[in-house]
């Protein structure tokens, strides 16, 4: 189903699954979204940060749990078909730093990999992932929520710092896609997170 605004609508009752048939390759990753009250506040946040740093757009607000690259419809349909037969916990994760990562050169609210939940979930998705035919990430996960890009610096002055705690319903199949005004991260399927 599309929204109003032409993307789907993934939250929507009627949403009837990801349609796993482009053409080549599509850039994607799987996470999840902070909720409207936490998208609200992280972007208060975001309008203290000036450049050289490039916020990002709050819409674009999401946790990274696996990142997968160019993927091709075959592919992602395989890994989707994994992850539907398999037990997907629920999770919770504090994000409560503020950090700037040089490498990358972002800004972002981390938290730690601690909770059973996530743990799991993290061993269950490269699993599937690797069983698709993904290569397996660089990285271990690092729970971070980004909020600027360009980050050479930290912002003068420190904005406070948020606590986040993040309880997500549902990991989200994201097509990073580029448009002509910027990338917007498209949600293409959900799966329910189990409590
Ligand atoms: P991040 O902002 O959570 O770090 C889409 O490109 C998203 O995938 C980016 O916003 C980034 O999420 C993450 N990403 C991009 N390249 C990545 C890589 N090589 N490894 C892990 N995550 C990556």
């Amino acid at each position: 189903m599309k929204t109003e605004s032409g993307w789907p609508d993934v939250d929507g009752p009627d949403f009837d699954g990801a349609e796993f048939n482009w053409p080549g390759e599509r850039r994607l990753f799987i996470g999840v979204a902070p909720s409207a009250a936490q998208q609200e506040e992280l972007t208060a946040l975001l309008q203290q940060l000036k450049p050289p740093l490039q916020p990002v757009t709050p819409a674009n607000l999401h946790l990274t749990l696996l990142f997968l690259g160019q993927s091709s419809a075959v592919q992602t349909e395989l890994l989707w078909r994994l992850l539907q037969t398999q037990q997907l916990p629920a999770f919770e994760v504090l994000l409560d730093q503020l950090e700037l990562w040089p490498g990358p050169a972002v800004y972002c609210l981390t938290g730690v990999l601690q909770h059973p939940g996530l743990i799991q979930l993290d061993t269950v998705l490269r699993q599937a992932a690797l069983q698709a035919g993904f290569l397996p990430p660089q990285h271990a996960l690092r729970p971070h929520i980004t909020l600027a890009r360009k980050a050479k610096l930290p912002p003068e002055p420190a904005p406070q710092t948020p606590a986040l705690l993040l309880t997500p319903s549902q990991l989200r199949l994201y097509h990073s896609l580029s448009t002509p005004t910027g990338v917007r991260y498209l949600p293409l399927a959900s799966l329910p997170l189990q409590r």
